[in-house]
Formats: C-alpha cells, sequence, structure tokens
C-alpha cells in the first residue's frame, strides 16, 4: 500500500442553484430551488423580486434539483416534490434549470483546477478526483489556491477534502460545507469518519443502508467494529470484505484522468455472414442501431462529430473503410445514418459481410460549439 498518497475530492456548492444567483445577484441570501418542469423563466432584470415564481405558486409533479443553503435550511432539498416542499417554504424563489450555463460553469471550473495540478478525474457536472501526490505544496496551502482559482474562473465556492485516498477525500468534502477544506489523514478516522453514519460511505446506498440497521449497524464505526466473517456471511465475500476494508478507511482506487476521445465508434460481427442484397433488411436494422448507439454515446460524452465513417470486414476477411465529413457537427443519430448510408454506397457489395462499424471523428466538445455559434453566445454565459 502506498501510504503516501494525497487525494482531493472538490465538489461544487449548491452548484445549479450557486449559477442562478451569478445571473441574479439580487437573490443571494435568499431561499431558491431550481426544478420542476415548465417553471417560466424570470420576466429580465430590473424588475425586483416580483418577477420570480414562488414555490407557493407551482402545481406540477416536477422535483427539485438542487436548492441554496437558505433554502435547505427550511427543510426543501434535492428530490423532494416542489408541491410537498411548498408546505415548507412556501416563499422560496423557484427558478428553471439551466443546463447550458451548468455545463458551462462545469467546463470553467474544470479547466481551472486543470489549470494547477494537471489532469483530473471527472466524475459528473460538479465533482472531481486530484492526485496530489507529486506536488510538493503543503495541503492547506494547495487547497486554499484551488479553492482560489474556482473561484476566480467562475465566482462560485466549493469544498474540498484532502486525504490519503478518494474513498475518505469524498466524505471529507462534504464534512464543512459550503466552502470548506477539510485535510484528514489515517490518524483521523476514528474522531472523524467513525461518527458518521454508514450511508456516508459513497456505494452503501438505501437498501445497505437498511440491511447493515437491521444488524443493528448504523455507524461506519460500528461498521469497522464487526466481525469482517460476519459481513462476508451476511453479505458475500465481495461486499463482505469491501464493507470492512472502507469502514476501516481502506481504498486504492487510483485517480483516473483520461484525455479527450479522438473518436467512438461501435462496430458487430455477425452471428452468419451477410449479403447486402438478401439479407438486406436485416444489415439496415443493424445499420441504424449501430448509428443510434454512436449517437448515443457521442451525447453522453459531449461531443459532436465532424466526420462520420464505416468499416466492413468481407466474409474472406478483407476489410475497407470509407468516411464522409459533414457541413456541420453533430451527435444526431439520423445525420450520422445518412452520411454512414454514403459511405455504404462507395464500397463494393457483392461478397458476404461479417462485420459492420460506424466510427464518428473530428470530435468537439458540444459546449464549445455552443460558445461559438453566435446566435447562442447571447444566451450564455450570464
Ligand atoms: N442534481 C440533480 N438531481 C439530484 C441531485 C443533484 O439534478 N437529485 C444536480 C443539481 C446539483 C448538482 O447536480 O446542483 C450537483 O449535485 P450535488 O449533490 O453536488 O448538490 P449541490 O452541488 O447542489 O449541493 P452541495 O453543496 O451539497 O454539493
Ligand atoms: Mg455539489
Amino acid at each position: 500500500m502506498n501510504s503516501n498518497r494525497r487525494i482531493a475530492h472538490l465538489d461544487m456548492d449548491a452548484f445549479f442553484a450557486s449559477v442562478e444567483l451569478l445571473r441574479y445577484p439580487e437573490l443571494r441570501g435568499e431561499a431558491v430551488v431550481v426544478g420542476g418542469r415548465n417553471v417560466p423563466a424570470p420576466a429580465g432584470q430590473g424588475s425586483g423580486l416580483q418577477q420570480f415564481a414562488r414555490l407557493r405558486d407551482y402545481t406540477g409533479r416536477g422535483v427539485i434539483t438542487t436548492s441554496t443553503y437558505e433554502a435547505r435550511a427550511l427543510g426543501v432539498f434535492s428530490g423532494m416534490g416542489l408541491m410537498k416542499s411548498a408546505q415548507l417554504a412556501p416563499d422560496a424563489i423557484l427558478l428553471p434549470a439551466n443546463f447550458d450555463a451548468y455545463r458551462h460553469y462545469s467546463r470553467l471550473f474544470k479547466a481551472a483546477v486543470a489549470g494547477i495540478v494537471g489532469p483530473i478525474e471527472d466524475r459528473g457536472i460538479d465533482e472531481i478526483y486530484l492526485d496530489l501526490s507529486d506536488i510538493p505544496e503543503e495541503s492547506a496551502a494547495l487547497g486554499r489556491r484551488i479553492k482560489g482559482a474556482v473561484r476566480e474562473a467562475t465566482g462560485l465556492s466549493c469544498s474540498i477534502g484532502i486525504t490519503p485516498n478518494k474513498l475518505l477525500a469524498k466524505i471529507a468534502s462534504d464534512l464543512d460545507k459550503p466552502d470548506g477544506l477539510t485535510i484528514l489523514n489515517h490518524a483521523d478516522i476514528p474522531t472523524r469518519i467513525w461518527p458518521l453514519p454508514a450511508r456516508k460511505i459513497n456505494g452503501i446506498g438505501p437498501k445497505a443502508t437498511e440491511r447493515l440497521s437491521g444488524f443493528g449497524i448504523h455507524t461506519i464505526g460500528e461498521l469497522a467494529a464487526t466481525p469482517r466473517e460476519f459481513l462476508v456471511r451476511k453479505f458475500g465475500i465481495t461486499t463482505g470484505v469491501w464493507l470492512h476494508r472502507v469502514a476501516n478507511g481502506e481504498d486504492e482506487r487510483p485517480v483516473v484522468t483520461e484525455s479527450e476521445p479522438k473518436s467512438i465508434s461501435r462496430e458487430t460481427t455477425f452471428e452468419r455472414d451477410l449479403h447486402a442484397r438478401q439479407d438486406r433488411s436485416e444489415l439496415s436494422g443493424i445499420f441504424t442501431s449501430l448509428c443510434l448507439r454512436v449517437a448515443d454515446d457521442l451525447q453522453r460524452k459531449g461531443y459532436l462529430c465532424r466526420t462520420v465513417g464505416i468499416k466492413l470486414r468481407y466474409a474472406n476477411f478483407q476489410a475497407v473503410t470509407r468516411d464522409v465529413t459533414l457541413p456541420v457537427a453533430t451527435d444526431d443519430a439520423a445525420h450520422i445514418r445518412k452520411a454512414a448510408g454514403e459511405c455504404l454506397k462507395r464500397v463494393p457489395l457483392t461478397q458476404k459481410i461479417r462485420l459492420l462499424g460506424v466510427r464518428t471523428s473530428g470530435l468537439v466538445a458540444a459546449g464549445e460549439m455552443e460558445m461559438a455559434a453566435p446566435s447562442l453566445q447571447q444566451e450564455l454565459p450570464f
């Protein structure tokens, strides 16, 4: 075990709500909730607080995406139904979600941190892991510098945990929210980690929490004090051993920093060789589904492609590829299907085929395209 690792977890504070406050600074200090569907956008700047919808005005089945700490003090949190939360905080201000803006600020804070520590592990829109092991600077000073860079780049606050591993870092970043910086070592586990409820461990969900509490295990400390053999008997070898390890603050997972992909592709080898004419409809269905899956991969990873290509392997194992460059970058399955279809027209189809693939390249981050498009730029950033 490498006991010299220094891993940080950084999580933005009330992220979506805090981004909204950049746009509407007059809402600072107010209980504000983001969420719902079809929530009207406020009328515009300069018309005072009257322009904002209140939670009590909402009817529908929408839920809270996030809330400011002032709203949380009234008992309204992520995931609660809006109408139910209106009973607790009728005067809280309700804003619709604005995902383009959240993605924009997400990119900004990640770039600011990467500027200090190098590659990061991206864990979603508002959290990252960092491996600080090779940086000589002392933890508190480095943590403050990272927080400063995030604030300078975005105007937003975040909370950071710096500990020997990812498991503890994730717990630590949450201990002093908002605007927290929590530095823990193995020696701090009994006092800082063991008193916490078991569900604070990333991976112990509601089901496991309930089962554990059935055995009288509520805190991480109680879990650590439970014999490993007991946990293995009740949860099976993998989970039992894992529960015992995490309760003792052990976690060896590396911080995984990946570079940008160059291409995104899907391919499939058929169960039997197919012929372009006799098996036309079957091939066409497979082809379309490959395009759908590639489009889905692009959308999930947040890229648009400029080039679409196909790969074919014939029954005799000979392979051919063709590609086409699009006038406008896309992540749309129908556009990809059309371009890939054009490629298909340019390959000989007399032989049977054993493999078909669809590949997209010339990738651009979807957000960067939005920023570049003049019509959208006016809406971004605030
Ligand atoms: N989010 C969501 N649905 C949820 C929880 C969160 O859409 N059930 C979104 C809104 C949050 C963002 O993800 O702003 C980040 O989630 P966090 O759990 O980190 O919550 P916050 O950043 O809002 O608050 P905190 O200060 O507790 O991190
Ligand atoms: Mg957060």
